[in-house]
């Protein structure tokens, strides 16, 4: 009998410390979510060139590659021309219909945004400042006669 009382007081005492005695801390306030950058702009582009075209694959025309960076901001620029001829990455001006062929010498005024040109199987990195308007514009390498096969798109975003 005086065995099951000492029983039920362990229960109980343990009982009491388990709600009292065995307070958690406070849980840490979480941190407020932070505004995310839109998640495909990019502050670093890579852009690999090749004889006549952007990327991996000679079919700009049909699947133009794609760049998408921040209106307003910096952004760096890796070229690497894997080709035997020079290029370059040039954005036009919004609305431009680039003609063809693209004679840098007479068609310079449509010009927008432009990358050094890259000698054959050269690399540079270089920082371009993206446009301050969002939208898509036109990329093209401006060395007479690459457009229409060496283009490509980049997108600015708000
Ligand atoms: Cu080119």
């Amino acid at each position: 009998m005086q065995r099951q009382f000492l029983w039920i007081g362990f229960v109980l005492v343990s009982l009491f410390l388990a709600a009292c005695g065995g307070s958690a801390p406070p849980p840490t306030p979480t941190a407020a979510p932070v505004a995310a950058a839109p998640a495909d702009a990019a502050a670093v582009i890579d852009v690999v060139m090749h004889d006549i075209y952007f990327g991996d694959a000679p079919d700009n025309i049909e699947n133009p590659p794609v760049w998408t960076v921040a209106a307003g901001a910096p952004f760096t620029i890796n070229l690497e021309n894997k080709g035997g001829l020079e290029h370059n990455w040039t954005a036009l001006k919004p609305g431009v219909e680039p003609p063809m062929p693209f004679l840098p010498d007479q068609h310079g005024d449509l010009v927008l945004l432009t990358s050094s040109t890259v000698p054959p199987g050269q690399q540079l990195s270089e920082t371009l400042t993206a446009p301050t308007e969002p939208g898509e514009y036109i990329v093209i390498c401006t060395v007479a006669g690459h457009y229409p096969a060496m283009q490509g798109r980049l997108v600015v975003t708000p």
